[in-house]
């Protein structure tokens, strides 16, 4: 039997101001890296446009200006200013996940991660962010929070296509079963997301289709952010900040156990330019739904933890056995109706 334990971490990066300089910030993920490798860690999660401070949440005049913030071209591993990290990466031989502002060479923008393997040298799969949250223009309210995803990213291209990871665990493509693996053999079947789209089931579920024993989350989450998350009931900052962590948590351990996966996810945290709130809460989750590992604080903070794939095989095999217990006879609605369209009102019965 090969082991399929795996030491793996989520790399917690703290506040990063709008002025931050790419080579510092990089230099903070390079200094995390070292210490994920000084540990043993085989594979580290890093957030969401992790490179820059959290630009969607200003209106730029200048394009120059907000051309800064991005990564240019299909292959940024060897950009100036970043490929330090995936340099680092390959010596050590540990396998990452990095969410970036993408340039593609046609110039559209894209909210992109990739997964690079240290192992093997080259990135193995990149993922563009499919629900953009927020809006296009900017809030009528000057004091408003903005989020404006939808101004600088194009909906993702995609898809969210599950992959192996070979190299992390021993031995595992030598048993040359992972054309035909059955659940708990072969190399690691990842996946990958990126901030919002953990709050849907549906991304959650393509991707339990396909098996998937680890799902990766970067993600920027603000709590004191009313026009964004809606003013229904009166909240203090404080109650906002709970409920932001609370969902953060329901939606990584839900989703996990119902997908019988394991995964990580890391924040950008803390308070950019000193005012900018963003919750941390990066932690690993177990395919039982439980958390077994989440950050301290708010600061850059290598979350690590102990993992065997095997665990998600009870999970796959018995409550969440796909191929026994899904209807996709009643499923329908779900991939051809986008918005909510609500029964008809009944007729009042006559006196
Ligand atoms: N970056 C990102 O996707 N943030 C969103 C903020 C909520 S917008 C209503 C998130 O889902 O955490």
């Amino acid at each position: 039997m090969v082991s399929r334990v795996l030491n793996v971490a989520a790399a917690q990066v703290g506040a990063v101001d709008r002025d931050a300089s790419k080579e510092d910030t990089v230099r903070r993920m390079v200094a995390l890296l070292e210490d994920a490798i000084s540990q043993g860690v085989q594979l580290v999660v890093f957030p969401e446009t992790t490179f820059t401070t959290f630009f969607p949440r200003f209106l730029f005049d200048d394009p120059a200006e907000l051309e800064k913030y991005f990564e240019q071209g299909h292959d940024i591993t060897n950009n100036d200013g970043v490929k330090q990290l995936f340099e680092t990466a390959r010596r050590g031989k540990v396998d990452l996940y990095v969410g970036y502002a993408e340039r593609a060479d046609d110039g559209r923008g894209f909210n992109t991660c990739i997964y690079y393997s240290g192992h093997a040298g080259r990135t193995l799969s990149k993922y563009r962010k499919i629900h953009l949250p927020g809006t296009r223009d900017p809030f009528p309210d000057p004091e408003a929070i903005n989020q404006l995803e939808k101004r600088y990213f194009e909906p993702g291209n995609l898809g969210f296509n599950a992959f192996r990871a070979p190299g992390l665990v021993p031995d595992a493509s030598k048993k040359g079963t992972n054309a035909k693996a059955s659940i708990g053999n072969g190399d690691p079947i990842m996946g990958m997301m990126i901030c919002n789209d953990r709050r849907w089931p549906e991304a959650w579920r393509v991707y339990g289709l396909q098996g998937v024993e680890l799902v990766l989350v970067g993600y920027n989450t603000p709590y004191n952010a009313p026009h964004l998350f809606g003013f229904r009931k009166p909240m203090s900052v404080e109650q906002a900040e709970k409920e932001a962590y609370y969902h953060h948590k329901l939606v990584m351990e839900a989703n996990s156990y119902m997908n019988a996966c394991f995964s990580i996810s890391a924040a950008r945290a803390g308070f950019d330019d000193g005012k900018y709130d963003l919750i941390g809460g990066s932690a690993v989750v177990s395919p039982n739904g439980y958390t077994i590992a989440q950050a301290k604080g708010i600061g850059d903070e290598l979350v690590v933890a102990k993992i065997d794939l095997d665990d998600c095989k009870q999970g796959k095999e018995t409550t969440f056995a796909f191929e026994r217990h899904r209807r996709t006879e009643a499923y329908g609605l779900i991939t051809w109706q986008t918005g909510v369209v609500e029964p008809e009102l009944l007729e009042p019965d006559a006196p």
